[in-house]
């Protein structure tokens, strides 16, 4: 028997449902990975005090990632939140020391309705342990403008600007999602040499919590299955675009993404691009 390629995220539980641990784990299964985690935080409104972000201790993060490094073993590792500058320096040494070859990190520093997945002092920290490690990093448009000490994207020109300048920090491979631009779902992925669009019809909706979690769970995936970085870029965009096309409104605000989308209903669209 064919065993499926083994995927480990590290991140943070999404009790909704919607993103982080959950969409990774979903994202996984939907395209054939076996999927393991590491569970970096619980984020979960506690309804009087308003606390979002549970942290995990160091000693619980190290446990999950020993445990899945030595009961299974792991082919690729994909990062989402992380929360404080002491669990990034962690998983940046638990990475280093895996001999895991490709690890797709996305620097979640923000979610809907501008919750704070990433304290302020760990940006730095991020940018120079952890980034460096990634085969890819695929930030949206507030993360770039982070990553590049607050300049502003406005513009598709700008976008590809960002993945320049983003890349030269040291970067191997920069996924800039242009999501939160107007016209088409444009995102550009820079490698230091070549540019590659992926780009989609917008779709009018509020459904797409999550989106960015299950993106970068599509790209490790395809990853995984041994796609080259530009195709795996973009067969996770049609994943992605079609689990937005079919998202859930459970309520009026903001629905999460369908994953098992793309299985059940086929692509929604040709994800377009300049190659
Ligand atoms: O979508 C960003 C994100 C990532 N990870 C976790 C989250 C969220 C958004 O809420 O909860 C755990």
């Amino acid at each position: 028997m064919n065993l499926p390629p083994r995927i480990l995220t590290i991140a943070g539980s999404a009790a909704g449902g919607s993103a982080g641990i959950q969409a990774d784990l979903k994202t996984f299964q939907e395209l054939d990975a076996y999927g393991m985690s590491v569970i970096t935080a619980m984020v979960a409104k506690h309804p009087v005090t308003g606390k979002n972000v549970h942290l995990q201790s160091i000693e619980t993060i190290e446990a999950q990632f020993g445990t899945a490094m030595t009961q299974i073993g792991v082919d690729v590792i994909k990062v989402g939140m992380l929360f404080s500058a002491e669990i990034i320096e962690k998983v940046a040494e638990l990475i280093r020391n895996s001999m895991v070859k490709t690890i797709v990190i996305d620097p979640v520093m923000i979610g809907k309705f501008n919750s704070k997945l990433l304290a302020d002092d760990a940006i730095e920290v991020l940018k120079e342990k952890l980034l460096p490690l990634a085969t890819i990093i695929t930030p949206n448009m507030p993360e770039a403008t982070e990553l590049l000490g607050g300049k502003e994207i406005q513009t598709k020109e700008e976008l590809k600007q960002a993945a320049i300048e983003i890349q030269k920090l040291g970067f191997k491979n920069v996924l800039v999602k242009g999501g939160r631009l107007t016209g088409n779902a444009v995102d550009i992925l820079y490698d230091g040499e070549a540019f590659l669009t992926a780009e989609a019809s917008r779709i009018d909706t509020v459904n797409t919590s999550g989106a960015g979690c299950t993106y970068s769970a599509a790209i490790a995936a395809y990853l995984a299955h041994g796609k080259t970085i530009a195709e795996a870029v973009l067969l996770a965009k049609e994943f992605v675009t079609t689990a937005i096309a079919h998202g859930f409104s459970y309520n009026e605000h903001v629905g999460p993404t369908y994953h098992a989308a793309l299985r059940k209903y086929g692509s929604i669209q040709r994800i377009l691009t300049n190659n």
